[in-house]
């Protein structure tokens, strides 16, 4: 029997596709590459858990409230001690830093460091959980700057253009893992019948045309006068021929990987008539610079609306920033209309 064999036979696993892209760098070592193995194989553990959320006694909050005041979910919790004990001991990192925890997590004194720091947000949109909403992971790994011992407070606050390596796991219909070490986007979808990640989505591109606008439409009060004139130049008030559907999930992960998908700008503003969200509501470390790294690999842009996120020096673990993330022209317009704003 003759078997006729075509490239597209090809079956890309995660583990292939990051060997692969290793061996273009002879000088490499290989920790990058378990690194991203080792997150990997954390969203299998964390995927396994979110797919049976609504079943059992993991349903629901614990009752504690996270270092920013908000109720954590039992699955935050899970998440984030997994992601942990992937990598507490594998001698890959020097330094963590979570979302969910308020100083930076050392690696425990009996393991050895390595060169690399970690920062995740173990599982973003978890007050989506209990209504069976797409959540995620964000991740985002930068070669540390301390020489050598226990990693830093300096090593975790590095600019997102320093970054390494971003990425997130989609927990949604199917659970998506998109990461980019700097050479293009890649999405790979999790078969859970032989619990590998596959390449499903190569080199990931934002298409030209922008189909969708995200935000919540429901702080429009708190905007300022040029974040509702961006968003009616969004919604058709432009000759441009720019008309774009209102789409917002309120998981960053899954607003984003559509937009990503299908063209379109996500924002979440500073909103001047709210003190607590002076400087609006997402994580620069956790969310909005991971996100930004992987934005501008597919062709895309960030920005906080005066200042590219990835030039943005950190001075905070915890630091928020306004994010607008998507197609750069409509990124680019929603500097434009806050400029124009500032000069009234
Ligand atoms: P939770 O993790 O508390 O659900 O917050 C999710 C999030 O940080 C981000 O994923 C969403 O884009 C954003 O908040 C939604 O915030 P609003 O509910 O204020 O729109």
């Amino acid at each position: 029997m003759t078997v006729e064999r075509k490239f597209s036979d090809k079956i890309v696993t995660i583990e292939r596709h990051i060997l692969d892209q290793q061996s273009k760098f002879p000088e490499a070592t290989g920790t990058l590459t378990n690194l991203l193995d080792d997150l990997a194989l954390s969203a299998k553990i964390i995927a396994s858990h979110t797919t049976r959320a609504g079943l059992a006694e993991i349903l629901g909050s614990d009752g504690r409230e996270n270092v920013h005041g908000e109720t954590v979910q039992k699955l935050d919790v899970f998440a984030e001690r997994t992601i942990y004990r992937m990598n507490d001991h594998t001698g890959r990192l020097a330094v963590m830093a979570s979302e969910e925890e308020e100083e930076i997590i050392p690696i425990p004194d009996n393991y050895p460091t390595g060169k690399y720091v970690l920062l995740y947000d173990p599982l973003d949109g978890s007050s989506n959980i209990d209504f069976n909403v797409s959540v995620g992971t964000i991740f985002a790994i930068h070669r540390r700057k301390s020489l050598e011992g226990p990693g830093t407070l300096e090593d975790c606050l590095q600019k997102g253009r320093d970054l390494v390596a971003a990425g997130y796991i989609i927990y949604g219909s199917s659970t998506m893992m998109v990461y980019s070490t700097g050479q293009g986007v890649q999405g790979f979808t999790l078969d859970p019948r032989v619990g590998e990640f596959l390449l499903s989505h190569p080199d990931i591109r934002i298409p030209a045309k922008p189909k969708y606008y995200s935000v919540n439409q429901g702080y429009e009060h708190r905007w300022s006068a040029g974040i509702r004139g961006y968003t009616n130049w969004l919604q058709g008030d432009n000759d441009q021929g720019i008309s774009l559907s209102l789409r917002y999930i309120g998981s960053l992960v899954a607003d984003f990987h559509r937009n990503l998908l299908a063209g379109g700008v996500f924002y979440y503003p500073a909103e001047g008539k709210d003190p607590k969200k002076a400087t609006g509501k997402l994580r620069l470390l956790y969310e909005a610079a991971p996100l930004a790294f992987l934005a501008e690999q597919a062709g895309g842009y960030a920005s906080d609306g005066y200042t590219p996120i990835l030039d943005i020096q950190p001075t905070g673990l915890h630091q928020r920033v306004p994010l607008f993330i998507g197609n750069r022209p409509l990124v680019e317009k929603a500097e434009d209309c806050l400029r124009t704003e500032g000069q009234k």
